[in-house]
């Protein structure tokens, strides 16, 4: 919890930051915006990844100096991980042996750490920065402020999401207040990609599909498009809404190939519809409106299964054992 967090900042000197594979903005936010606030408290410490940075928030204050690396290759008295499932996420060797700090808003976190601190009340990991910041008595810098407003714009979707609560726009409001320039993040998140994120999206758009009920739609990419487009890393990012777009689009479904017969699939929904519920059916996890998985399999027969149980999660919703209301059917 966050006062162990506070006391561990205050006994320790040393410390790493990481988080998930494929960082996201919260994920690189979080993480450059504590390491500013450690910094700042006298403390040493430096972001590890183990892949790169994407475009988008390479100018975050800090994000060139993050250091790229396959295993925990220093001695830190403590490493924070950030918005990880579990210890594996980073994609780092050793982190195991190491004192980790667990940092998440996800409430599907198996508290890995050797302290935990989950929120499922905060919007982004970037929330619980600034409320540590404030915890700790430190200075809202401008680089901590910048950090946690790419955390918070990103993982909000612009203040879009129901994710969005006052205290986020409290948070936002005070981080504006500190020197930060919404309009100039906003370019650098949706404004800044190069275009083969649009020759990605060409080609992943026209596969998508919509069920009969105009409800649940979804769509593919392929290991070719990724070839075919000169994907880069993030170019997808956020693909898995646009179908959520129209208006009678409740749930959207984004099948990614990421080897032969392997599968990412990320799943967003509007309102009441669960997606983690579906998720969690096949060993994924994440919240009520944004949630992601992993199958292996024949792609056809999987995208078949996930659609289906999505589809039943839009029809029944999450009050009814769906299981037992299909035996009553039969
Ligand atoms: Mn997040």
């Amino acid at each position: 919890m966050l006062s162990q967090v506070v006391e561990l900042i205050e006994k320790k000197n040393n410390f790493a930051i990481t988080t998930h594979v494929r960082p996201d903005g919260d994920g690189v936010g979080s993480s450059l915006g504590l390491c500013w606030l450690l910094r700042s408290l006298g403390k040493t410490a430096e972001v590890i990844v183990s892949d790169g940075v994407p475009v988008s928030y390479q100018s975050l204050p800090g994000a060139d100096q993050i250091r790229k690396v396959t295993e925990v290759d220093n001695t830190y008295d403590a490493i924070f991980v950030i918005e990880c499932s579990d210890i594996d996420r980073p994609g780092i060797a050793g982190l195991r042996d190491q004192f980790t700090v667990n940092i998440d808003h996800h409430a599907t976190s198996d508290h890995f750490g050797t302290v935990n601190w989950i929120d499922a009340t905060a919007s982004a990991v970037g929330e619980m920065i600034y409320n540590l910041c404030k915890a700790i008595g430190g200075r809202v810098t401008k680089e901590i402020a910048e950090c946690v407003y790419m955390a918070l714009v990103t993982d909000t979707g612009s203040f879009h999401f129901p994710n969005t609560t006052d205290r986020t726009l409290k948070v936002a409001s005070e981080l504006v207040k500190a020197g930060v320039k919404p309009a100039q993040i906003s370019e650098a998140v949706y404004n800044s990609y190069p275009w083969s994120r649009i020759e990605l999206m060409r080609q992943v758009l026209n596969t998508v599909k919509r069920d009969p009920s105009g409800k649940v739609a979804w769509m593919r990419q392929t290991l070719e498009m990724r070839v075919n487009a000169g994907m880069v890393d993030g170019d997808n990012n956020g693909f898995v809404n646009i179908p959520l777009a129209a208006k009678e689009v409740v749930a959207a479904i984004y099948m990614r190939e990421t080897a032969p017969n392997y599968f990412r699939v990320s799943l967003r929904s509007k309102g009441e519809i669960n997606v983690a519920k579906v998720a969690e059916k096949f060993g994924g996890g994440g919240h009520k409106n944004a949630a992601g998985l992993r199958v292996e399999g024949d792609w056809d027969e999987k995208e078949k299964e996930i659609v289906a149980e999505v589809i039943k999660a839009v029809k029944y919703g999450d009050f009814i054992d769906i299981e037992e209301m299909e035996l009553s059917l039969v």
